[in-house]
């Protein structure tokens, strides 16, 4: 998978050398690329925002800045005049998929993550600031790119840096041959139809400072440790997360869950 990242502060990146991204990497399951959005100013300030139009607080990141940007990076020139690039996307083959975090964007879910773990190429377009002008998701998409706006939560944050790292880790773990045990990305919190928040976990020894393990996942009964766990994960969802429960398929309850 190619990843493109543009920012004003690409050395917020740097960290994806590190651990087992850093090993993708160097496997060659992953290639990531920083760009520095300043590099496709003309003026010496080499400025990438303006005032809002219409008013109010801030700063907003300029289209022909970013347009400039991401013309290059994804082959597509301004007259529209781009036949390699148009046949690339007919093809669906390495057609890349452009995605803008933003605060007031749908929520960036284990579902997304997932569908994007399938794509050839990624461009994250971070902004800063109030945010950038809301032609140039508008314009990609009108020229035929997949283009994607996602929150990561409700909070703001300073900017989609911190926001592109999230989704970019959650997207590459489940690539492939990324992660050692592909049995620990099998059926996680939060997939699927069956999308439950995952019982508790314990190591030895089995009582710690006065605490024990629960007695069941002592017993060496397989069937009672699943038994236990599902209940767990259901009683814990249904108190911690109760829109989850709301959410479950009906069918993906087995006739020993409880009524919750
Ligand atoms: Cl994607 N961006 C910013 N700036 N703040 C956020 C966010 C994104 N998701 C949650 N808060």
């Amino acid at each position: 998978m190619r990843i493109d990242i543009v920012s004003v502060f690409p050395e917020y990146f740097d960290v994806m050398n590190l651990s087992l991204m850093g090993k993708a990497q160097e496997k060659g399951l992953l290639s990531i690329a920083t760009h520095n959005l300043r590099d496709w100013t003309h003026d010496v300030h080499h400025s990438v925002d303006d005032t809002p139009v219409g008013g109010g607080a801030g700063m907003v990141m300029k289209p022909v800045v970013w347009a400039e940007c991401l013309d290059e990076l994804l082959g597509l020139t301004e007259d529209g005049d781009d036949a390699q690039a148009s046949q690339d996307r007919a093809s669906q083959d390495r057609a890349p998929v452009l995605i803008f975090p933003n605060p007031s964007a749908p929520l960036f879910t284990q579902r997304d993550a997932t569908e994007l773990s399938h794509a050839d190429h990624l461009l994250f377009g971070c902004g800063r600031y109030e945010g950038y002008d809301a032609r140039i998701p508008e314009y990609y998409r009108s020229r035929g790119v997949d283009v994607r706006e996602y929150s990561i939560g409700d909070y703001v944050l300073n900017g989609g840096e911190v926001a592109t790292s999230v989704m970019l880790e959650a997207i590459t773990r489940l690539i492939p041959g990324f992660m050692g045990n592909a049995d620990s990305i099998v059926e996680e919190s939060y997939t699927g139809a069956n999308a439950l928040l995952e019982h508790r976990q314990y190591t030895k020894p089995a009582e710690w400072r006065g605490i024990r393990v629960p007695d069941v996942l002592l017993s060496g009964d397989h069937g009672k440790v699943d038994r236990f766990r599902r209940d767990e994960a259901l009683a814990r969802t249904d108190e911690i997360r109760p829109d989850l429960i709301e959410r479950l398929d009906c069918k993906t309850l087995d006739k020993a869950d409880r009524k919750t």
